[in-house]
């Protein structure tokens, strides 16, 4: 009774039905009721503006906010209540974030493709980005890093953060606040919900309106972001989110108390979070289940991690290389290589949001510390997406400068593919030109 570990599927003794049965996600909550409760607080939001965000705010949070920003007051409250070890870790984890970010920004790129011509893509900061911090079952400080630490080496100057404010007092999470001000972030507003993706959106008297918005969240706050990205000029989004999700892959070298703590880190997030597991050892599979029953319900958040385990699968494979291709038809958002010659395995990867390698490379330490972000694709949408970083907060725009030799020398090219279209204007500006330059020679 009250069983945390699912039951251990053969992948080879599976039919097709349930092999897709076997790495179906649960199912979106993203029903009719929901899309339409979403689209009234979007509305809502843009006739009435700050008037509708205290309203919501009072039904959602359970809280009257004087003001909806975060004032000075409250900044200094947090900095001063935050115990020391936490802003040392705080700040350790930014530092390592900022130098990973860094370290992978795009830079300008020039390149003469012919003698003359001059081709370049420039990146640019996107000026105004919305960043949303959930605070659902717990906020998320490492979540305010995430896109905190992107946007500002991005360059982005307009940085606004939204996060739920607590019931009890009106206030936002200290060490939310604390990441954020790390991040420069100076706006940080109490919202949270769909309302915070509409103040964000759309724009109020105090919320500024944003060109892009950002960040992980409920259901409610998933739909209202496909809902505004969906709208003519509406401002556009990260990327569609899901629940989080992990899937492990390990061999007879495995410690299985190891596997089972990682798959325990995901099932805690949500109930709605999913672990899979896939081994060619029974052993080991029987020793991962063993454990999740052992340790799942020693969890604070046991309930939830044994709502999540509901939806986990323990599977053994053939082989490694099965397990990779059974990984790459599900493009897990974490992946795990517990295994003996995990670099020899990430050749056979081609679809994940982040993979860890090796017996020492929890996901934990990816969520919080090493530098990678954990803003990732899930649901599936980690085979054409990737992750945040700076990219995520730049355009990238192209220039080009032809010297007269350079129009010379690549005007024929274009002047005969315009006519192939039947477009004798474009012809016309580079003939007009190239017969100014033999006029003048
Ligand atoms: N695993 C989550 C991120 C997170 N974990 C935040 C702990 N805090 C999605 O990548
Ligand atoms: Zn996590």
């Amino acid at each position: 009774m009250n069983a945390c570990a699912p039951a251990i599927l053969d992948w080879n003794a599976l039919d097709a039905a349930a092999r897709a049965a076997a790495l179906a996600r649960p199912a979106s909550a993203h029903d009719e009721a929901l899309r339409r409760a979403v689209a009234r607080i979007l509305a809502q939001v843009r006739a009435d503006g700050d008037h509708a965000l205290h309203l919501l705010t009072r039904r959602y949070d359970g809280c009257e906010l004087d003001a909806l920003e975060v004032g000075d007051d409250e900044w200094a409250a947090a900095e001063a209540a935050l115990p020391a070890a936490l802003k040392a870790a705080i700040g350790e984890a930014h530092e390592r974030i900022a130098l990973f970010h860094r370290a992978t920004a795009p830079g300008p790129v020039r390149v003469e493709t012919a003698p003359g011509v001059v081709c370049e893509r420039v990146p640019r900061p996107i000026a105004r980005v919305g960043l949303y911090v959930p605070a659902g079952s717990a906020p998320l400080p490492s979540t305010a890093l995430m896109l905190g630490v992107p946007a500002q080496i991005a360059g982005c100057t307009g940085i606004v953060l939204c996060t739920p404010p607590r019931a009890r007092d009106g206030r936002c999470d200290e060490a939310v606040l604390y990441a954020a001000r790390l991040c420069g972030i100076r706006r940080v507003f109490k919202l949270g919900g769909a309302q915070a993706i509409a103040a964000m959106a759309y724009g109020t008297a105090s919320v500024p309106r944003c060109d892009k918005l950002f960040g992980p969240g409920n259901a409610w706050v998933t739909q209202a972001k496909l809902q505004v990205a969906a709208e003519p000029q509406g401002a556009a989004i990260d990327m569609p989110a899901g629940p989080s999700e992990v899937l492990a892959i390990a061999d007879d070298a495995a410690d299985a108390r190891f596997v089972a703590a990682d798959l325990l880190a995901q099932a805690e997030h949500g109930p709605d979070s999913q672990a899979l597991l896939l081994s060619p050892q029974p052993a080991l599979l029987e020793a991962v289940a063993g454990e999740l029953e052992r340790r799942c319900a020693a969890l604070p958040r046991a309930a939830i991690a044994r709502a999540a385990l509901a939806n986990a699968r323990l599977i053994r494979t053939a082989s490694l290389a099965q397990a990779a291709e059974i990984s790459n038809a599900y493009a897990p958002e974490h992946l795990i290589l517990n295994v003996r010659e995990p670099r020899a395995l990430l050749e056979r990867i081609d679809a994940a949001g982040s993979v860890f390698l090796g017996a020492w490379s929890p996901e934990s330490i990816g969520d919080y510390c090493s530098g990678t972000n954990h803003v990732l694709p899930t649901w599936g949408h980690a085979r054409a997406w990737s992750g945040l970083s700076v990219a995520s907060f730049q355009k990238q725009i192209t220039v080009q400068e032809l010297s007269a030799d350079g129009l010379r020398a690549i005007g024929p090219c274009a002047a005969t593919l315009a006519r192939a279209e039947a477009l004798e204007g474009h012809a016309a500006a580079v003939t007009l030109r190239l017969a100014a330059l033999e006029a003048a020679a």
